[in-house]
């Protein structure tokens, strides 16, 4: 929500985080307002990055295991694929086209509260498929999935990526059972994560040698500063990555290089950084079969099916009403 006060125009929500992470004894900002114009950008050149597996790792189970996922998901009956975040279309596609071939015509429903994105997406998906019913959804998806009442069309709902693991296991668990709460048995959950791995391969993934996820965490001080009048000195804070074998958390955190006040002008405050004191920005779950199991038996899923990639990275897998 965009608020008008004199020569200041800002939005009051991104503002109360800003105010309420930076205020406690420990600071942290949510990782979702990573994503604006900029950020939305340096995402793209992460996901290209040599290091940042997991999008290779997706496709590659879409490439090889495309037509068994879409078997797995076929039934008699007509469907919505109700996508939760637009993604970029390419793993969409090969799932849409394998339905195709095996006449199943389904009704594609991206969810996004970007406009952008969802303009981008039709623009990519559209062209060279006559037969496809694209009717995306402009809306925040948590919201979204509210409103859903259970009947109607058989849905099958896609979150992939692992974006789940952007939420800690608690958030998870909510988000899981909305998901749930909109479903009817016949319908699917279809969900991509992360899987556990050699903790040198994630490290690299979330400190990439170009420096885009570097760029990508510093942004969210940098979008402080342009849209609440911040005075962040970005080279003052330094990108800290972070992984811990035991619970699978890939951390992100930006580190105070020195002891330092910040200003933000919208706020009419000033933030005290001691040296060394750290801003948690992100965390990134990486799964395996445990973890897995609790979150399903926690929010009313059993696995379906499963399919992984040849290096057993990541895994996508389908899920169904208990
Ligand atoms: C889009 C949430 C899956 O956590 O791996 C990439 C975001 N952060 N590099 C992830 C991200 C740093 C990404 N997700």
């Amino acid at each position: 929500m965009l608020m008008k006060t004199g020569k200041l125009e800002f939005d009051q929500t991104f503002a109360k985080h800003v105010l309420k992470g930076l205020s406690g004894p420990r600071k942290s900002l949510p990782s979702r307002y990573f994503y604006d114009a900029r950020g939305d950008r340096l995402f793209q050149s992460i996901m290209t990055s040599p290091e940042y597996y997991l999008t290779g790792c997706e496709l590659e189970i879409f490439e090889t295991h495309g037509d068994e996922l879409a078997r797995a998901l076929m039934t008699d009956r007509s469907c919505e694929l109700i996508e939760l975040g637009s993604g970029d279309g390419l793993k969409t596609s090969l799932l849409l086209d394998a339905l195709h071939e095996h006449h199943q015509d389904w009704v594609y429903r991206p969810v996004d509260i970007s406009d952008h994105s969802l303009n981008l997406l039709e623009q990519r998906l559209i062209p060279g498929r006559p037969w496809l019913d694209f009717q995306a959804i402009h809306s925040n998806y948590m919201d979204l999935l509210r409103e859903f009442e259970p009947g109607g069309a058989r849905r099958v709902f896609m979150f992939l990526g692992s974006n789940l693991g952007n939420y800690t296991s608690r958030q998870a668990i909510t988000f899981l059972r909305l998901i749930r709460a909109a479903m009817t048995p016949g319908d699917a959950f279809l969900v991509g994560l992360d899987l556990k791995k050699d903790p040198d391969v994630i490290r690299a993934a979330y400190n990439d040698a170009a420096g885009y996820t570097r760029d990508f965490n510093l942004n969210l001080l940098a979008r402080i500063n342009r849209e609440l009048g911040g005075d962040f000195r970005l080279d003052s804070f330094e990108h800290v990555p972070d992984y811990d074998l035991a619970t699978g958390v890939a951390r992100s955190s930006l580190r105070s290089r020195i002891e330092q006040n910040v200003r933000v002008a919208a706020l009419d405050r000033d933030f005290h950084f001691r040296k060394d004191e750290t801003i948690h920005t992100e965390i990134s779950q990486k799964y395996d079969e445990a973890l897995i199991g609790e979150l399903t038996s926690a929010s009313g899923f059993v696995v379906a099916k499963s399919f992984v990639d040849s290096r057993n990275y990541f895994t996508d897998q389908v899920w169904v009403c208990a």
